[in-house]
């Protein structure tokens, strides 16, 4: 039998890498879309996959492009495509509303409508977002929770989690969504609150910075490992029949908390150095997110393993390893 074929979008990102590592581990064939600069400049805009380079097939495109995409599906024709790029950082979506609904929505559009045309047996794995749930009325959220997003991040991930379930009802495509709560890595962008974080307690413990600036400390999220999550998305494309499915640990912690254990691993005290920063709370705030994955663990047999506190530590090790302070001295998770 001939190897699959799986099409990631976003296989230079955090979970794109991870994505690629697993499904080189199950013998796949794999195609990465990237964008023209990434090919132009490996060093930078490639690092997460380099040790990777020399197994995969990089095609660049733009998810801009409809034209760009259709012929990337069509030279690719994958049996599995993996949507996973986007402008995914939400204090972003806030600063250029346009170009976050523009990439999102018209990316994933162009997309489902290329692999409909010249993969239509292709099975379709898009991205969503706990984000989707935004002020959510319930809690824990779940398959039924309602989506409220409060960013456009969120608005142009309900917006790709409809297209998708429409060419599921539509056309019998192979259509699944996933709705990631929020995942991390030692590969996490420095963006995000849990590396700035991380790398923030490093370069302090380094004597590089004393100060910390963070913006809303009490937002609650449920934050598990990006390594696991993937595994995830590839469960959902080996069901019967396609489906969407929370994929989350179940348990939420602070930014507080988050700091507070970071920065105690590494024998310092949060108080000393985190600086509230009024600028960077967002105009509208999730404060709680919490999933309740049972449907991926009744079905796909998945659950989260790894503890808040051993991402914590194991992110926090990497960033400490990069400063070449031996991680050895950060607590034991
Ligand atoms: O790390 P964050 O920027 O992640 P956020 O907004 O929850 O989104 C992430 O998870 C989503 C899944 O739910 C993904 F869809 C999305 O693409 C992304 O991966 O912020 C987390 C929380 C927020 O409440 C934010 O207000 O941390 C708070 N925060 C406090 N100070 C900060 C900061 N966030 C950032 N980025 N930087 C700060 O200084």
């Amino acid at each position: 039998m001939s190897r699959k074929r799986a099409l990631i979008t976003g296989i230079t990102g955090q979970d794109g890498s991870y994505l690629a590592e697993l499904l080189l581990s199950k013998d796949y064939e794999i195609h990465g879309v990237v964008r023209r600069v990434a090919i132009e400049d490996p060093e930078h805009r490639l690092s997460r996959i380099r040790h990777l380079l020399d197994r995969v097939t990089l095609h660049a495109a733009s998810l801009e492009s409809y034209a760009s995409i259709h012929s990337v599906v069509e030279a690719a024709q994958p049996d599995e495509c993996y949507h996973l790029a986007a402008q995914s950082f939400v204090t972003y979506s806030f600063d250029d509303e346009f170009s976050t609904l523009n990439t999102n929505i018209n990316g994933t559009h162009y997309l489902l409508s290329a692999v409909k045309r010249m993969a239509p047996r292709c099975r379709f794995y898009f991205a969503g977002s706990s984000e989707m749930f935004g002020a959510a009325a319930e809690t824990p959220q779940n398959e039924q929770t309602r989506f409220r997003p409060r960013s456009c991040y969120g608005i142009s991930k309900v917006a790709g989690y409809e297209l998708t379930r429409n060419y599921r009802e539509a056309y019998g495509m192979f259509a699944a969504n996933g709705i990631l709560f929020n995942h991390e890595s030692p590969r996490r962008g420095y963006e995000f609150v849990t590396r700035k974080i991380t790398s923030g307690v490093a370069k302090i413990a380094a004597g590089k910075q004393s100060k910390l600036a963070l913006g809303n400390l009490s937002a609650r999220r449920d934050w598990g490992h990006a390594r696991e999550y993937v595994e995830a998305m590839w469960l959902m494309l080996q069901r019967e029949q396609p489906d969407d499915y929370v994929v989350a640990t179940g348990e939420t912690h602070s930014v507080e908390e988050f700091a507070q254990v970071a920065f105690a691993a590494a024998g310092l005290d949060w108080r000393d150095h985190v600086v509230p920063n009024p600028t960077l709370f967002r105009p509208a705030e999730v404060h709680l997110l919490l999933g309740d994955a049972s449907r991926a663990n009744r079905e796909l047999g998945w659950s989260a393993k790894t503890s808040f506190h051993q991402l914590v530590h194991e992110m926090l090790a990497a960033d400490l390893e990069a400063q070449n302070i031996s991680s050895a001295g950060a607590t034991a998770g």
